[in-house]
């Protein structure tokens, strides 16, 4: 089993895995970290969070992975990062695991997870079934509650990817999510959803591509020193950044619209992990360690560039 030694980052695994993994670094760190559960999935599995706190009255990072099934970079670089903030002797990483609180939700999308382990590698939405549609599962990431199914930023269709349910918030993942999050609110100072592939830093908006948010000039200035600390490792790896709906397309419902719109969080991104699509959601394992690497350099010169403005 994948406990907390073993655990390697040079393969992929499965949430029952992961489960074990985050047990034992539950009980191996057990001062500064916490459980917390966010609420139930449609098949009723826990979602499961940790929290990483070396003192109180720290801001609050947030930190959501793996909405989407079939991303399994994104939890592999969940795990690895909550290790390295627990286990880091650099003094920059150190510094980031002590001034901040860390929430990171490794796996959301936990029954979508698992099918896409055991029956469909593909498998991105949720697992729900429709009422009168043979097709199952919502897209998580258009089912919340802003600018919900505008602009053509979803689809209607329960068979479409995109499919934005039949109402907001129609999944009890996105509902106990949007829950959870409109109770902390007033913690949060910055909020990361983990996507892949193609090697973005999205910000808000998804819903339009005509109009940006007041504080953009400054969410650019962040995304270039992500972009720009990332490009520097020996990878050289290219990380665009910009509004979603611009630098990517339009998508409405999404998770870090709602909380930069109505929960009122002044910075959310979304990180799009490698590749550029040579193997797109299939990343090989010899990848994972790479791109967590990319991952620490970029957070820690976002982290930096947001506290300056
Ligand atoms: N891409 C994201 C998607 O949900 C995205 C892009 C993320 C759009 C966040 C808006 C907000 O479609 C993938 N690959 O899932
Ligand atoms: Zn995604």
């Amino acid at each position: 089993t994948a406990d907390s030694a073993t655990f390697g980052w040079t393969k992929y695994y499965e949430l029952e895995e992961i489960e074990a993994w985050l047990d034992g670094i539950l009980e191996a760190y057990p001062s500064v970290t916490e459980e917390f559960i966010v609420g139930q999935s449609y098949e009723g599995r826990n979602i499961r969070g940790i929290k990483i706190s070396h003192r109180a009255g720290n801001p609050v990072i947030f930190i959501e992975s793996n909405i989407h099934a079939r991303e399994w970079i994104t939890s592999a670089s969940a795990t690895w990062f909550i290790n390295q903030l627990l286990t880091s002797e650099d003094s920059d990483v150190r510094n980031l695991a002590e001034n901040y609180d860390w929430h990171i939700i490794p796996v959301f999308n936990v029954d979508g997870f698992e099918y896409s382990h055991k029956k469909d590698r593909m498998w991105r939405k949720t697992r729900q079934p429709h009422a009168t549609n043979a097709c199952i599962g919502v897209d998580a990431n258009r089912n919340f509650d802003s600018h919900w199914l505008e602009n053509n930023g979803a689809s209607s269709n329960p068979c479409d990817e995109t499919f934005a349910g039949d109402t907001p918030l129609s999944e009890p993942e996105a509902k106990a999510l949007a829950d959870y999050l409109t109770q902390n609110k007033d913690q949060i100072s910055l909020y990361i959803s983990f996507h892949s592939y193609g090697q973005y830093l999205l910000s808000p908006y998804g819903h339009t591509d005509t109009e940006f948010p007041e504080n953009y000039a400054d969410i650019l200035a962040i995304g270039k020193e992500f972009a720009d600390a990332i490009e520097a490792l020996p990878y050289g790896t290219v990380y665009q950044y910009g509004s979603t709906a611009d630098v990517l397309y339009v998508a409405t419902g999404t998770s870090v619209d709602w909380v930069f719109n109505e929960l009122g969080v002044n910075i959310g991104y979304t990180i799009e992990y490698r590749d550029k699509g040579r193997y797109g959601f299939i990343l090989p394992p010899v990848q994972i360690i790479p791109n967590c690497e990319e991952l620490m350099v970029g957070m820690l010169a976002l982290v930096e560039k947001t506290k300056e403005l």
